[in-house]
């Protein structure tokens, strides 16, 4: 069932219903279509605003929507036809291998965190000669785990977490049986930004001889810098010996347009596990290791372009001014009386929670005042993108004290 509503234009002219869903027969001139989706697109929250404080995506740097516009028409799809944008897709995913300890890697820019996951264990499963597969993932793991367990086959176990949110360990080790293929790991979850103890889940997947895939979607632009401003960041990547794959996303902290995933394995191999032939396009026997066929040149060349323009010292000054603000946040929830944040964060996520007041109560309140915030089933998550500045800070501060005020009175 379609909703939409109706919209006053400047003459004051209803776009009934029946006009909006039908093609025209007559085209609209260009002026009158673009009048038209402002006016419509206008309603939608805007990042520029401040007030999308729950999302992991951000506003494209200008250098990337330069690119991205100018090189739309790159089919990587094709790769004959293309074959400078091949190159350039090399050279991006040779760049984020070494951010993350192996020049070596292989890869792809996908669709996003969901395709390089579902890649990842669709190459766990064409390795494995097992019948019955079953894959051990944290509870905390995103649901794009159960889209590509259904769509492969495969069964997803889901294991329990520590006090810290991470995954237990020790049930991982008991959830293991003759019929496991890959255990996943998770850096930066979706939640809270946790970090699983990789190298411990390395250990275990050397040990049984299993996959290891580690999902970096959000924390692959964030570690590796957060390192290296001195934080107190874990071993994630392929440094550890076990780790087979990662997905690090480029469109969520690495500032890139939609649609930009990443999905690197540790040599060419294990992408071959997923690699199709395709025989007939015009640049002859060609491959493709992607779920998708036609794909977003434009996509990989921005975020090349991304790689080279900021360079790591721009990265980690992002990371830095989004750490410093979410420590403010942090701080200052824990001073609200009735409210507290989940666990310290580790990255530029922060979880709210309550033992007083009843969070989703909270959340309503706060998208009454037009604050775009997410909601887990115990506590509300913020993430400090980019786009997010001091002064939305504060005034979400000044509007979650103001409802903490109305909801305890
Ligand atoms: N892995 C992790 C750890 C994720 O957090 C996500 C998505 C994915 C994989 C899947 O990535 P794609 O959505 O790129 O396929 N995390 C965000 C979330 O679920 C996705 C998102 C981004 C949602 C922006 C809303 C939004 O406004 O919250």
């Amino acid at each position: 069932m379609f909703w939409l509503p109706n919209i006053q234009t400047r003459s004051t002219r209803i776009i009934r219903l029946e006009r909006v869903m039908t093609m025209e027969n007559k085209g609209l001139p260009q002026s009158s279509v673009l009048r038209e989706l402002e006016s419509r697109l206008s309603q939608d929250f805007a990042y520029n605003s401040g007030r999308i404080i729950g999302s992991m995506c951000t506003f494209p740097h200008p250098l990337a929507r330069k690119v991205y516009t100018r090189f739309l028409d790159r089919n990587l799809g094709d790769s004959g036809l293309f074959p400078a944008v091949v190159k350039l897709e090399k050279e991006a995913i040779h760049m984020l291998g070494t951010l993350l300890s192996n020049p070596k890697a292989s890869g792809h820019i996908v669709t996003g965190g969901t395709e390089a996951n579902a890649l990842a264990l669709w190459a766990a499963k064409k390795l494995s000669k097992k019948k019955r597969c079953e894959v051990i993932v944290p509870a905390s793991a995103h649901y794009s785990f159960d889209k590509a367990a259904d769509l492969l086959g495969l069964k997803i176990v889901r294991v329990g977490l520590n006090s810290r949110f991470q995954v237990d360990v020790e049930a991982i080790k008991k959830a293991v049986n003759s019929n496991t293929i890959a255990i996943v790991g998770v850096a930066g979850t979706t939640g809270l930004g946790v970090v699983d103890p990789i190298s411990e889940l390395s250990e275990i997947a050397i040990e049984k001889d299993l996959y290891f895939h580690v999902d970096a979607a959000f924390g692959g632009f964030v570690l590796p810098f957060l390192k290296e401003l001195g934080f107190d960041a874990p071993d994630f990547d392929f440094s550890l010996p076990g780790v087979r794959s990662i997905t690090i996303d480029p469109h969520k902290m690495g500032l890139a347009p939609i649609p930009a995933g990443g999905i690197l394995f540790r040599n060419e191999r294990l992408r071959k596990a997923v690699a199709w032939n395709v025989s007939y396009l015009a640049g002859g026997e060609t491959e493709q290791a992607t779920f998708v066929g036609t794909r977003s040149g434009a996509s990989v060349i921005a975020v090349w372009a991304l790689l080279k323009h900021l360079g790591k010292v721009s990265y980690k000054r992002i990371v830095r001014s989004c750490m410093s603000l979410t420590r403010k946040l942090a701080g200052e929830i824990q001073e609200i009386n009735g409210l507290d944040i989940v666990i310290e964060p580790a990255m530029n996520i922060v979880g709210i929670k309550s033992a007083v007041f009843d969070i989703r109560r909270i959340a309503k309140e706060l998208r009454l005042r037009k604050w775009a915030v997410s909601l887990f089933p115990n506590h509300i998550r913020i993430v400090v993108m980019p786009h997010v500045q001091k002064q939305h800070i504060e005034q979400f501060l000044k509007d979650l004290k103001g409802i903490v005020n109305k909801l305890g009175g």
